[in-house]
């Protein structure tokens, strides 16, 4: 694979290395003034020649944005300079100690979430244009960007962060290499934290162009006009150029290039285009926001790994890291692979395979505490080298609090400060504002949660059993419904969603809708996303089983919720592996097959006789309601594939005959 970077790349190999007018000072490793001007062409060198990068396109690439951006200096940075990066973070006031070897740090208070109506996705073809990408040509979001980028470095040192977003030695590693420059110091050690990151990793790159040029300037945070006509920001994936530049934040979802922007958007894009070049048998991959765990039974010896996504706010991070619960923790084991992103394709042996390609879990805090998230809470102890981030802070004692955390906050407010940096101590009577901001996270890496997977790093990834979609429901999902077609498994998930949460998100239990949990991440149509989908789950000879779980559903008199949630949530991933191997049957409804009562492993766990019955149940009217929201949710996406609209009309008509004996049965 190899893509024309003749547009954002400097075809000049001009080392300038003898022009000799360059000091040491403004050269590599972050040694010059901040008064220096822009870093020289030689100066750049040195910084390559320091960091060992030998790839002249990798050095015509930071060259050419060099002179773009203007910084002060440039510096190559590997995972192992994390400890002098922290130490340098920590003098310039970027992160504050949060006890032994935590931090803290703190945005821009606009800056402090993904922003969807800036992210634009940009190619040469129109026809890539979905409902949801925003996309634009390609030509006119690089000249933007570079007009925005210019000069928005100086007095700044340029990061070079070599990356790889796959285990080493990945099938799909060809496409997981990129190469972050970035303005930002504490962008790069979330980075570190983030992705596999080194030069080293870009060693074996199977053509020397095979990396993803991302881009990343912070710009004046202050001046941006965040959420105003006025705003500047924008944060662009040049698909078809495999470029990605990003201008104006310094959030983790927006800065972070290796992770959304690659990971999710640009691996979408690779995904589908990888099929030219042979990779998962000609089918390509799929890049998705899923988790991806391993549940394995010690009595019998079988291990299962379920993948899955979620729309925001429906439990995927609790899911992915969950432990058994308590009753059922001898005989199973649950290993953590991801929280956020899975990569999946045919293997050689025809099994659907997955892999996480980050490194690191950049988590929400909020409401993450010993119930809901035991595993997060050991990610993140002392020595972990996790960062938080718009967390509440306590500089005298160093603690960290978000909402959540505890039932109440600290009731010795002294020295506390929201995550705004204002005293909580100052606050006016009846202040209820949140102490930490509601997306304020936590970073740290995979191999830090205790129950990471022994083979987390495997290069060939795990073979995939069910693939599982999350909404957020209070009535009409049950607990858990499996389907076992292909094309109902795809159309389950192109109409996932979560529900509107506030009156005015929409109408009463309206979703949300959310394909796959991909609606920011889509790079191309949602009707040759559909399509692909079913050709690289289709192609393998062993189908994983499809299911639609719901942790949420509400008694309408009293607003309980029905179903205790957490780590009970694994009952039903196991009665769902039970299905597929055959040792069970569940009953069919018109959406999939649910358990019955005595199928569901409830061993010390009560649930209310009314509760059950309504979790394992159909509501074929409010069923029937959603279908038409479907319709003309599915009806937006062009080409969508036949075989998805036959499935959705196999579901309705279903459902219509269900309507049709029930009313025979009351007549
Ligand atoms: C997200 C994330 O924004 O994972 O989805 O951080
Ligand atoms: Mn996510």
């Amino acid at each position: 694979m190899s893509v024309d970077i003749s547009t954002e790349t400097s075809t000049s190999q001009d080392t300038g290395q003898d022009r000799g007018q360059d000091t040491a000072q403004d050269t590599a490793q972050g040694m010059g003034q901040d008064t220096a001007g822009p870093v020289s062409v030689a100066a750049v060198n040195e910084a390559l020649d320091v960091g060992r990068v030998t790839n002249p396109y990798v050095r015509a690439y930071v060259q050419y944005w060099a002179t773009i951006t203007e910084p002060a200096r440039v510096e190559v940075v590997s995972a192992l300079d994390d400890a002098r990066l922290v130490a340098e973070a920590l003098d310039a006031g970027e992160l504050q100690p949060a006890g032994h070897g935590l931090y803290y740090s703190r945005s821009y208070s606009k800056d402090t979430a993904r922003s969807e109506e800036r992210t634009i996705v940009a190619t040469d073809d129109e026809t890539d244009a979905g409902v949801y990408n925003n996309w634009r040509r390609g030509d006119e979001m690089v000249a933007a960007q570079i007009h925005r980028m210019a000069g928005q470095s100086a007095g700044r040192t340029m990061y070079v962060v070599p990356y790889l977003m796959s285990p080493e030695g990945s099938p799909l590693a060809q496409y997981a290499a990129g190469v972050q420059l970035t303005d930002n110091r504490p962008v790069v050690l979330h980075m570190i934290r983030m992705a596999r990151v080194g030069i080293e990793h870009l060693d074996e790159l199977p053509d020397p162009m095979d990396f993803v040029k991302a881009v990343h300037v912070t710009g004046d945070l202050p001046n941006l006009g965040q959420g105003t006509p006025e705003d500047q920001r924008y944060f662009v994936t040049v698909a078809d150029r495999r470029t990605i530049l990003h201008f104006g934040s310094s959030y983790g979802g927006n800065a972070l290039l290796g992770k959304i922007a690659h990971g999710l958007r640009q691996a979408c894009f690779d995904g589908r285009a990888s099929a030219e070049h042979g990779v998962g048998g000609g089918r390509g991959f799929l890049a998705e926001q899923f988790m991806l765990l391993g549940i394995t039974d010690t009595v019998t010896g079988k291990r299962w790994h379920v993948a899955g996504g979620f729309p925001s706010a429906s439990g995927k991070t609790n899911l992915a890291m969950t432990l058994a619960p308590d009753a059922l923790g001898e005989r199973y084991r649950v290993d953590f692979y991801g929280d956020d992103i899975a990569w999946l394709w045919v293997g050689d042996d025809g099994r659907l395979y997955a892999m996480n390609p980050e490194f690191g879990v950049f988590g929400v805090a909020k409401d993450t505490n010993a119930a809901t998230n035991p595993t997060a809470l050991e990610a993140i102890t002392p020595g972990s080298g996790a960062i938080f981030t718009n967390v509440a802070y306590n500089p005298t004692t160093q603690e960290v609090w978000w909402e959540g955390r505890t039932p109440e906050p600290p009731t010795d407010v002294t020295g506390w400060l929201d995550w705004k940096g204002e005293a909580i101590a100052d606050r006016e009577p009846g202040d209820t504002s949140p102490w930490a901001h509601p997306n304020s996270r936590f970073t740290t890496t995979l191999a830090n949660v205790p129950n990471v997977a022994a083979d987390f790093e495997a290069p060939a990834g795990v073979p995939v059993d069910a693939i599982i979609f999350g909404g957020r429901t209070r009535d009409r999902e049950p607990l858990v419904r499996a389907v076992t077609d292909l094309a109902e498994g795809v159309y389950d998930g192109l109409t996932l969603g979560a529900e509107a949460t506030f009156a005015a998100d929409g109408l009463d239990g309206q979703l949300r809708y959310d394909p796959m949990s991909m609606r920011p991440f889509l790079a191309y149509g949602e009707g040759d996303y559909a399509r692909h989908w079913l050709e690289v789950v289709g192609a393998a000879t062993e189908q994983p089983i499809f299911a639609h779980v719901n942790w949420f559903a509400k008694d309408p008199e009293d607003g309980h919720f029905r179903w205790p949630g957490y780590r009970e949530n694994l009952r039903a991933l196991l009665w769902l592996l039970a299905l597929k191997d055959g040792e069970v049957t569940g009953h069919r409804t018109p959406v999939g097959i649910v358990p019955t009562a005595e199928e569901l492993d409830l061993t010390g766990l009560e649930v209310p006789e009314a509760d059950l019955e309504a979790l394992l149940s159909i509501d074929t009217e409010r069923w029937r309601q959603e279908m038409a929201f479907r319709a003309d949710h599915l009806a937006q996406f062009e080409r969508l594939p036949e075989e998805i609209w036959a499935a959705h009309r196999r579901v309705a008509q279903a459902l219509e005959d269900a309507a049709e004996t029930a009313a025979d049965l009351e007549e």
